[in-house]
């Protein structure tokens, strides 16, 4: 089939679509193309995820407003389909891939969920189709990797008998829906005339704009706009670290700092986590091909992981303040999470400081109100403990009562790591305070 006989079954909707890989961004995506009238196949590797989504169950928990709804609805309709064999693809017209990208731990990619997927998808694609892969790439992988994958083991060539793009997606956990409806997408083809494709396709679900480019561009613009976050997130940390040292508040500095124009200093924090930022600027820096070394980008994630630590230095020397030490000593970690009320806890700051104070030979005990393994009565997880520290700035921590967290833990140590208290309210409460970015004067 052609690009013009794929966009009329776009227009249509008579087009069969595929989604690999129905994890944070491919679930939603397949349950937005079925609500919007296409039928879906999705494939996932995990058995047990397939059978939730088959059931009208949604696998994600934590809350993200209308997808539970909508999962219900399309596989009731039964124009969401899921399946583990990629066999159920084989008559699909379009096929998005949505598998996990990570780096390893030398920063190299790891293209190994990538690999498999596009070996099992090639041997079962129709001519005509496209596929578009979803996932964040580092610049150059769909040249260097994609195609050449696709073509050898389909046999076929891009732009004659296949049809390939990339379109990174744009989500956030807690805004998955909201955010790929109306966020814009760089719509990435092998040839404008993919790109043109590929755009009647995502108008589908799409509100806001959607911007053709060739495939090495829309990988530069995902990685470039994650490590642009982190570069300046780390910035604000070290801002943090700066202000802590001079005995000043970072807090009212940014405030300060923000009113002239064109300044936006982040929030200084606790770390940096997810399934984006701590990757994709390794991924961006991969794309200069050891051409160029990315020394800003380097040192901003060396900035951001160093913040997990310094949160256990700040629990060290309030405890130190009163007579104690981490050894010895019962943290209470409040929140797992990687960002405030989600359930996601990838990469989450949390584990670097559990295992920080694991090794001063503190023991850990763990509360987060969205994550199953950590639920629980806050205040009772406090009792015995020497110290609370906040992680995560979840809603259910800013109306704790400082003075009940005073009275259930052993010793009164409350460090935040998400200014999310006040300091004078949390020593009126008879708490030994400590934050990021605050100095202790
Ligand atoms: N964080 C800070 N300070 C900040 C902002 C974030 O410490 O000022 C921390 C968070 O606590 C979290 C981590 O950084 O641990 C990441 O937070 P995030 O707000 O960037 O959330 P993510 O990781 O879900 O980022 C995603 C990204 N979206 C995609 O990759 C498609 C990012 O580009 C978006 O800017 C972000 O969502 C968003 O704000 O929507």
């Amino acid at each position: 089939m052609s690009l013009q006989g794929l966009r009329s079954k776009i227009a249509d909707k008579s087009a069969l679509l595929g989604v690999v890989g129905l994890g944070y961004v491919g679930l939603p995506v397949a349950c937005l193309f079925a609500g919007a009238g296409f039928a879906v196949r999705g494939v996932d590797l995990k058995a047990a995820r397939v059978e939730q989504i088959n059931a009208g169950l949604c696998p994600i928990e934590g809350e993200e407003p209308g997808l539970a709804a909508l999962l219900q609805s399309v596989v009731a309709s039964r124009r969401l389909r899921a399946s583990g064999d990629f066999e159920t693809l084989r008559n699909c017209d379009v096929v998005l891939v949505n598998v996990e990208t990570p780096v390893h731990d030398d920063r190299q990619p790891e293209y190994h969920a990538l690999r498999s997927a596009l070996d099992s998808l090639a041997p079962v694609l129709k001519p005509g189709a496209l596929v578009v892969v979803e996932s964040t790439l580092a610049p150059g992988t769909m040249d260097g990797l994609v195609l050449p994958n696709l073509e050898a083991r389909s046999g076929w060539r891009v732009n004659e008998t296949l049809f390939l793009g990339h379109c990174p997606e744009r989500v956030m956990p807690g805004k998955l829906l909201k955010n790929m409806r109306t966020m814009s997408r760089v719509v990435g083809g092998m040839s404008p005339a993919t790109s043109d494709a590929m755009t009647a396709l995502y108008r589908c679900v799409v509100e806001a704009d959607l911007d053709p480019c060739d495939c090495l561009t829309a990988e530069l613009v995902k990685t470039a706009e994650n490590a642009y976050r982190d570069v300046n997130i780390a910035f604000a940390n070290e801002l943090a670290l700066i202000c802590e040292a001079a005995g000043a508040d970072v807090w009212r500095v940014r405030e300060l700092v923000n009113k002239s124009p064109g300044r936006n200093v982040l929030f200084p924090g606790a770390g940096v986590g997810g399934h984006c930022i701590p990757k994709d600027p390794w991924l961006l820096a991969h794309g200069a091909q050891g051409k160029v070394s990315a020394r800003l980008i380097a040192a901003a994630r060396e900035v951001n992981d160093s913040m997990p630590a310094h949160v256990a230095r700040l629990a060290e020397e309030a405890l130190r303040s009163v007579g104690k030490g981490l050894a010895g000593s019962r943290i209470l970690v409040l929140g797992y999470a990687y960002l405030e009320n989600s359930d996601d806890t990838r990469n989450s700051p949390s584990e670097a400081l559990t295992r920080s104070l694991a090794a001063a030979g503190a023991e850990t005990v763990i509360h987060d109100p969205h994550v199953r393994a950590y639920q629980g009565d806050v205040l009772q997880r406090a009792r015995g403990c020497d110290a609370a520290i906040l992680m995560v700035a979840h809603d259910a921590y800013r109306s704790l009562d400082l003075a009940k967290l005073q009275e259930a833990l052993r010793t009164p140590v409350l460090v935040d790591g998400r200014h999310l208290y006040d300091a004078e309210q949390a020593r009126a409460a008879g708490l030994v305070f400590r934050a990021i970015g605050q100095g202790v004067r």
